[in-house]
């Protein structure tokens, strides 16, 4: 990859409902129109052995040990990390609508569950150039289509899993518009890490392309870093 510039890893995360799928996918068709060649991936990709068991575990056809299941939706991402560095290789952006920090936030949100000991298992994965958290209260995303009676879909569950989720927040999570006035920054500072995904789709989609496409122009060949 000598002298070509690597693509992009980005990572769309939040709560359920949040409205990741959909800004994740404007966001591919986006950089793709604007000459910036992108894919897009999902975790749990139930395409393969360990999905299939995913799916049917989120579905409540199965229980597993929580331990357990953290190992497998963490297997899950492994088993794509070939795929994920031969597109980074060749100059792909890679986005990714749920991640790590998903596997993590959603685990140590359980009863007895310890965050290090979630994080341990996507350990060495690679590090996202930029993480874009949409953020919405559980309460609110209840209200939007489609939220019903997946295995975590309970407001009480999801509060735990954002509170988690604020334990990971890292200096790669948002990209802020520093070229406005010291108070504007400092109010988006102070709003810490996230995205208002309470406002419309095309609001939010707007303030993700600012933020992506800063990162995307930006990465040199600087190699990716790995987790945690
Ligand atoms: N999980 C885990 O435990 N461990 C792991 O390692 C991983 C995942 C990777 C399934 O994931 C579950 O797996 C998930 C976490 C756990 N927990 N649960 N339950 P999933 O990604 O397959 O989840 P999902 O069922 O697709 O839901 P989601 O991803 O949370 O939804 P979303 O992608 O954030 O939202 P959306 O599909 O884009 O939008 C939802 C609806 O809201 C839809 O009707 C939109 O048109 C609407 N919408 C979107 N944006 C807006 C705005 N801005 N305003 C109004 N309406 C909107
Ligand atoms: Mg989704």
């Amino acid at each position: 990859m000598e002298g070509k510039k690597r693509g992009a890893l980005i990572v769309v995360e939040g709560c359920d409902r949040t409205g990741k799928s959909t800004q994740a996918k404007k966001l591919v068709d986006y950089l793709s129109k604007t000459g910036r060649y992108s894919i897009l991936l999902h975790f749990p990709e139930c395409s393969t052995r360990i999905g299939d068991i995913i799916r049917g575990y989120l579905n409540k056809y199965y229980n597993f040990d929580d331990r357990a299941v953290h190992l497998l939706f963490s297997a899950n991402r492994w088993e794509f990390l070939p795929l994920i560095q031969s597109h980074i290789q060749k100059g792909v952006n890679v986005i990714i609508d749920r991640y790590a920090f998903s596997g993590v936030a959603f685990s140590a949100a359980k009863k007895g569950m310890n965050l290090q000991w979630c994080k341990n298992s996507d350990s060495g994965l690679p590090r996202p150039d930029l993480v874009l958290f949409l953020d919405l209260t559980p309460a609110q995303a209840e209200k939007r289509d489609g939220y019903g009676t997946e295995r975590y879909e309970v407001e009480e569950f999801q509060d735990r899993v954002r509170e988690k989720y604020l334990q990971l927040v890292d200096n790669n999570w948002v990209v802020i518009d520093a070229s406005r006035s010291i108070e504007e920054v400092h109010k988006v500072l102070c709003a810490a890490v996230v995205i208002d995904a309470s406002r419309s789709i095309e609001e939010v989609h707007k303030v993700l392309c600012a933020a992506v496409v800063k990162t995307v122009d930006g990465v040199d060949d600087n190699k990716l870093e790995t987790l945690w």
